[in-house]
């Protein structure tokens, strides 16, 4: 794999990075993605699932999907292309994970700065009162409920809400400030998330996409990468270390 004279230049003098991840940086850790050919949606319609009507009319259907989920994501560790993005804060003053994943990976793998889009798996709350809940469900006891009565939901956005802004706002800022833009295992299909690729671009970051086929965004990328992101992305950070010096 070779990479190209801009992208060795911009290594090594770039400041500031942006990580910007979705499912793919997660399936070879065996999380499937959402999309493309080993998606879950292939076989599940995502607004039968990920909305909030759905849960309304099913909440039970929709728990045990998100409690199926948790079991792989608990059962799964990160892998290289998440180690890498942590390993790339060794040796860049300012690098910012901003993911649409909730599955805590990023965090796992060592990164510090992470703004995460769509949720987290790990918390819950009541669509009553919005008491948050850490505890563990038992869905063997039904759907799980809030002691006022409302039901309990995973902290993720559906289709139709919004994403949490400080979230947002903050994914938006390091995205208008990178010098380097990666955009990592994504559809770019979902939005406002995909609308920070623009941002990017706009304040003239240099975009990079990795992915293991092309996308819906790789036309507005300054060069892509096809391939898995735990193969690519190691290769990447050995060569910013060379250009920065960082090499034992
Ligand atoms: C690899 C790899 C390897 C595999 N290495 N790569 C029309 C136009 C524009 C927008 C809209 C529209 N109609 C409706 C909307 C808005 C809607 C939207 O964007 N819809 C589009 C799909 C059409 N957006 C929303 O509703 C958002 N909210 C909103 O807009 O609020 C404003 C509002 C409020 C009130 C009323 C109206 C508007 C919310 C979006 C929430 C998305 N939620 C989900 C579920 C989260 C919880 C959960 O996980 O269950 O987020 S959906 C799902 O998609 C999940 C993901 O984060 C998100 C993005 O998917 P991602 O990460 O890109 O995964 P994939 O599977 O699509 O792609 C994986 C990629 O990896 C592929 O490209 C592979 O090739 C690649 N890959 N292996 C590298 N080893
Ligand atoms: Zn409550």
């Amino acid at each position: 794999m070779n990479l190209s004279e801009s992208l060795i230049g911009k290594l090594k003098k770039s400041e500031s990075l942006v990580f910007f991840t979705g499912a793919g940086i997660s399936a070879e850790s065996g999380i499937p993605t959402f999309r493309g050919k080993d998606g879950i949606w292939n076989k599940l319609k995502p607004e039968e699932l990920a909305n909030f009507n759905a849960f309304l009319k099913n909440p039970q259907m929709v728990w045990e999907w998100y409690e199926h989920r948790k079991k792989i994501i608990h059962e799964s560790k990160p892998n290289n292309g998440h180690l890498a993005i942590a390993a790339f804060q060794e040796i860049f003053r300012d690098v910012t994970v901003v993911t649409q994943n909730i599955d805590n990976l990023h965090r796992r793998a060592g990164s510090k700065n992470i703004f995460e889009l769509h949720g987290n798996i790990e918390r819950n709350f009541c669509i009553k009162c919005k008491k948050y809940f850490n505890e563990e469900i038992n869905l063997s006891l039904g759907v799980p409920t809030c002691e006022c009565g409302g039901m309990i939901r995973p902290d993720v956005v559906w289709f139709g809400e919004y994403l949490p802004q400080d979230q947002f706002r903050g994914g938006e800022i390091a995205s208008e400030n990178c010098d380097i833009f990666f955009v990592v295992g994504t559809s770019g299909v979902v939005y406002p998330a995909a609308s920070l690729i623009f941002s990017a671009q706009r304040s003239g970051a240099y975009l990079v996409e990795i992915n293991i086929e092309e996308t819906e965004i790789s036309g507005q990328c300054h060069e892509s990468f096809f391939g898995e992101a735990g193969k690519i992305l190691p290769v990447i950070l050995e060569e910013a270390k060379i250009q920065r010096g960082k090499t034992v």
